[in-house]
């Protein structure tokens, strides 16, 4: 597939989508977010894909929405974009496989938001996280007040938006906004070795648990726990749940076919 804005990749059941605007930090205008949109429904489609990595390069995983797309935006078109925004990364968020944001780089504003959207986040050390949109006069517009504040908390997710700063991977780390944190040369190495370690994980079950999760935001604890009960009942019609235990009890490794 080709693609103006991204690079998809697929191999070995694992989907790389690069962002690819170096000459803009991978700023993130309107076509990058067609194309992901595009390529989401792509990789949510096709079985043998069981894992996402989202990544741009060494300077920058995205230095967010892409400033001139939008400078002289009217109300009614900056409410259209973000309506295309929020279809973006809601899409990326409810992917039905486990998402992996590789960052290096810039993950500011939009970008930042992009690798909350995303299932694990795994930094480099020369990573760089803020959400500036308030020194633009405006507020995160890709469920930055949302997922940044389910995140890390209402406290930590008021100081990061007010003040608009930029912070390193060390204080990500210890904000609980980034899951991983490795030196820049091993970035890429260690993505790959969590991607891997993810595809071999029974995808029936791995999607169960990502709804499962999502679901605890929404709905009261005994509503979860019903639904949790549910779905916990409902593997047991999975083949890989057959294949896991008997793997288990045979004592071997076992391969799960996502049935
Ligand atoms: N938009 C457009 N162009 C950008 C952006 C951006 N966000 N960031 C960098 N660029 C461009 C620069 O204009 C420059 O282009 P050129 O060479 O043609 O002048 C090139 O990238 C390199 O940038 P700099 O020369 O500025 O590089 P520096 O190393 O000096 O600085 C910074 C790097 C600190 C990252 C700086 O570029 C910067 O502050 N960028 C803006 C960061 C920002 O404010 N981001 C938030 C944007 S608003 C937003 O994200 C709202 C989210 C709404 C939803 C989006 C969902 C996807």
């Amino acid at each position: 597939m080709d693609f103006e804005t991204i690079l998809y990749l697929k191999d070995s059941g694992i989907a790389t989508v690069q962002l690819n605007r170096p000459e803009a930090l991978n700023a993130i205008n309107e076509k990058v977010l067609e194309e992901l949109s595009v390529v989401n429904d792509y990789i949510a489609g096709d079985d043998d894909i069981r894992v996402l990595v989202i990544k741009g390069n060494s300077n920058a995983f995205a230095a967010g929405a892409d400033i001139k797309n939008f400078v002289n935006y009217s109300p009614r078109e900056a409410h259209q974009y973000i309506y295309k925004v929020q279809i973006s990364m809601n899409k990326l968020m409810a992917l039905g496989k486990p998402s992996i944001a590789s960052i290096a780089g810039y993950a500011l504003g939009g970008g930042c938001e992009m690798a909350l959207a995303c299932d694990i986040r795994i930094a480099a050390d020369n990573a760089l996280f803020g959400l500036p949109e308030i020194n633009l006069g405006i507020v995160p517009g890709g469920s930055g007040t949302q997922r940044l504040t389910r995140l890390v908390g209402e406290g930590k997710a008021k100081e990061l938006i007010f003040l608009g700063e930029i912070f390193d991977a060390k204080k990500a780390l210890d904000l609980g906004l980034i899951n991983l944190l490795v030196p820049a040369a091993r970035l890429e190495e260690e993505t790959m070795k969590l991607a891997r370690k993810l595809a071999r994980k029974p995808p029936v079950a791995i999607r169960t648990a990502k709804e499962l999760i999502h679901l605890s935001y929404d709905v009261d604890i005994y509503t979860g726990l019903m639904m949790e009960k549910e779905k916990f009942a409902y593997l047991f019609s999975t083949e890989d749940q057959r294949e896991g235990m008997l793997a288990f009890l045979e004592g071997r490794k076992a391969s799960f076919k996502g049935k």
